[in-house]
């Protein structure tokens, strides 16, 4: 498979230093590339998951690659894309960080493939022994200080600050890329296209150090929505790859809701469906956009590579009974996921309660008047089943495992109460 031509067709090529050396070397050869991550948060999120799937992309073609974990970089902050100087955060906590996040990169690659396992690699292993004479005399001399001056990450910088630490982080990701050329003979460095300034960077200090090196850098476009809004961010923050942060219900709603005008570029992008499947896709919003096969498509795929079949199965069953109300087909567990960010009450009374009680108790309805009003009404569910009589009362058989109770008021106001 010609890597570059699917990379091309999926949009995913923003620049590279030089295209035809690379396609060349790319056909001919297996090579090593590489992609970083700074541990700058117990979990990687959605942002960084079109720069693992490239790598998994090389790899189905038959090339080898290394996912480094910033373990020293992580330490330090790139300045790259960033407005504001970083706060720094304790070596300890680094090392945790760096230690989930090899776990959730290891889950994108494959470490038995015959001919060209991945790897994963801590740049605290090399960097994190570096004394600082040898790092002002052996890498120091080759950054000329016009040159570091000139990048994007610091002229953007300038004027708000940026502090030496910062200003030092290219000189390190040039280091890594060196390294891994000199040791692994790593041949190309991917990454958003923030990172186009280091990478070139490490490229000029390898082609300095190294004679008649043959080093690449290639970046992938930053994901953009058409609404103009950031990508990856919902109301409820940043869509993280970490089950406990985004549950796969979030995960999976999250992709549901693309919009038509961005599916077929986050399909490219997110799923590894031929260009004949993707076609087909585009297709059908054409012809069909309500059925909006492209969105549960592109969800289903998604959610499948993160977190797996039966989480996605369970993502499709809560999304199901949400839609249609049938709440009691669900298990708690199910619920803690659907309903993360519906308005709940805590309930520590007795074990019966009227229903006219709790709606007042938990807000739901503004008075017992009210209340009584709603039921009536046939306003009110309880696990999804309607309930008129105004003098009904709640007791175990309403408590699912013990531990919620969901009403909705209305066609779509969900509330929790929980035991
Ligand atoms: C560290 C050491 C290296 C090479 C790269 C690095 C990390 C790099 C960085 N990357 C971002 C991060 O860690 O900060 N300096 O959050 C993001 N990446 C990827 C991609 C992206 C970039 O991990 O554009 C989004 O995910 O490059 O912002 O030797």
């Amino acid at each position: 498979m010609d890597v570059i031509r699917d990379l091309t067709y999926r949009g995913l090529i923003n620049q590279v230093t030089d295209e035809e050396g690379l396609q060349n070397i790319l056909a001919n050869e297996k090579i090593k590339l590489y992609c970083g991550f700074d541990p700058t948060a117990d979990s990687l999120h959605i942002g960084h998951l079109v720069g693992i799937l490239t790598l998994r992309r090389f790899q189905l073609a038959g090339h080898q690659p290394i996912a480094l974990v910033g373990g020293a970089t992580g330490l330090i902050g790139d300045p790259s894309g960033k407005k504001a100087e970083r706060t720094l955060n304790p070596q300890e906590v680094v090392v945790q960080y760096s230690n989930s996040i090899k776990e959730q990169l290891s889950r994108f690659l494959d470490f038995e493939a015959e001919g060209n396992p991945a790897e994963i690699a801590n740049n605290y292993d090399w960097i994190g022994s570096l004394d600082l004479i040898t790092f002002l005399r052996d890498i120091g001399k080759s950054f000329g200080l016009n040159y570091m001056l000139a990048k994007d990450s610091v002229q953007s910088r300038l004027d708000a600050g940026i502090s030496f630490t910062e200003f030092s982080y290219m000189i390190l990701q040039s280091y890594d890329f060196l390294k891994l050329y000199e040791n692994e003979s790593c041949r190309l460095q991917i990454g958003g296209s923030d990172q186009w300034g280091n990478i070139t960077a490490g490229l000029e200090l390898i082609r300095k150090t190294v004679e008649d090196a043959k080093a690449f850098g290639l970046t992938i476009p930053l994901v953009t929505k058409s609404d103009g809004t950031k990508f990856g961010k919902t109301e409820g923050g940043t869509i993280w790859l970490d089950k406990e942060k985004t549950s796969p219900y979030e995960f999976y709603q999250f992709w549901i809701n693309t919009d038509d005008r961005d599916v077929v570029r986050y399909l490219k992008y997110f799923t590894f469906l031929s260009k004949e499947e993707i076609g087909n896709l585009e297709t059908e919003i054409q012809n069909a956009p309500e059925k909006r096969l492209a969105q549960k498509t592109l969800a289903d795929e998604v959610t499948k590579l993160v977190h797996g079949e039966a989480a996605l199965e369970q993502a499709v069953k809560i999304s199901a009974a949400l839609f249609s109300g049938s709440i009691s087909e669900l298990s708690a567990e199910e619920i803690m996921q659907g309903f993360k960010d519906v308005p709940s009450y805590e309930f520590d009374g007795e074990l019966e309660v009227s229903l006219v009680d709790i709606l007042v108790m938990s807000k739901i309805s503004p008075s017992k008047r009210q209340a009584r009003e709603d039921i009536g009404n046939g306003a009110i569910y309880v696990n999804g089943e309607r309930i008129q009589e105004v003098d009904a009362v709640l007791d175990e058989q309403h408590r699912i495992e013990g531990q919620f109770t969901v009403i909705r008021r209305g066609k779509k106001k969900y509330f929790l109460i929980k035991y």
